[in-house]
């Protein structure tokens, strides 16, 4: 690591205040070029710390630019990985404040339940099937707390991955029963579609990136635990919001979520 502990401290909380009070800042890489891999995870370690000393609870986990799309965009070969606690889960068909929020947007996402943890190295699409209870539809919210949503890897992987809400609904469905390299998946905007995609989009298949993540997990010594939602990524290029929007995912045969924008 190249940052020492009070540096890695107060970036947590930059970011973490950034994401309370809704307002943006230049990325940390500009300030700390020869931050490293480890510097990152460790200063998104730090603003789960802080959450968690406020009482909030993780309730999930999220892998990002798991798409090849996106990150043959940023010229990277590994997606990121982040967490989600309790203020950030919407219920179905239920509102976000934009005040909340500096300029977020949207992506559709296959979400996995687990009914037991995952725990890699070696972990596989297989073991994955095996550990999920059910799959949803899920829109994640991200919104990064990055000036004009610019950043590089390190800063997005400190800014926890733009995590900032999701919302899962529709039809508990079966792994088993679903050939999720070929799902189709529908976002509209306001009753208009405005990305369509398959599940394949992500990694060849999302179980793919939740196999990732476990195995991420598996180099800090941690796991997925059972009863996780993990949000496997966005399948289509993220799309903007602003108060007044009403989002609905559709995939094909597990139902619909959404939210609204007030
Ligand atoms: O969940 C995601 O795919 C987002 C990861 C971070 C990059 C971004 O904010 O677009
Ligand atoms: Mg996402």
């Amino acid at each position: 690591m190249k940052l020492d502990a009070r540096t890695i401290a107060d970036l947590a909380a930059r970011l973490d205040d950034c994401q309370r009070e809704a307002r943006d800042t230049t990325k940390i890489t500009d300030d700390h070029p020869d931050m490293d891999w480890d510097d990152a995870y460790a200063i998104q370690h730090g603003i789960l710390h802080r959450k968690l000393a406020r009482g909030r609870r993780v309730v999930g986990l999220k892998a990002g630019l798991t798409s090849l799309a996106k990150m043959k965009q940023m010229g990277v070969t590994s997606p990121v990985f982040g967490f989600m606690t309790d203020d950030y889960a919407v219920p179905d068909c239920g509102e976000v404040q934009v005040a909340g929020l500096i300029h977020p947007k949207v992506e559709p996402e296959i979400a996995f339940v687990l009914k037991s943890a995952l725990r890699g190295p070696g972990c596989h699409v297989g073991a994955v099937l095996a550990a999920t209870e059910y799959l949803l539809p899920g829109i994640e919210v991200i919104d990064s707390r990055y000036r004009d949503f610019k950043f590089d890897l390190k800063s997005v992987i400190a800014d926890n991955t733009s995590a900032s809400r999701f919302v899962v609904g529709g039809v508990p469905t079966q792994a088993s029963g679903v050939d999720l390299s070929t799902l189709g998946v529908i976002m509209e905007k306001n009753g208009e579609a405005v990305a369509m995609g398959v599940g394949a989009a992500v990694l060849g298949n999302p179980a793919s990136a939740v196999a990732m993540l476990a195995n991420h997990l598996a180099s800090r010594g941690e796991e997925i635990p059972a009863g996780a939602i993990v949000l496997s990524g966005g399948i289509t290029e993220a799309v903007a919001v602003a108060a007044g929007d009403t989002v609905t995912l559709r995939v094909h045969g597990m139902g619909s979520t959404s939210l609204r924008f007030v």
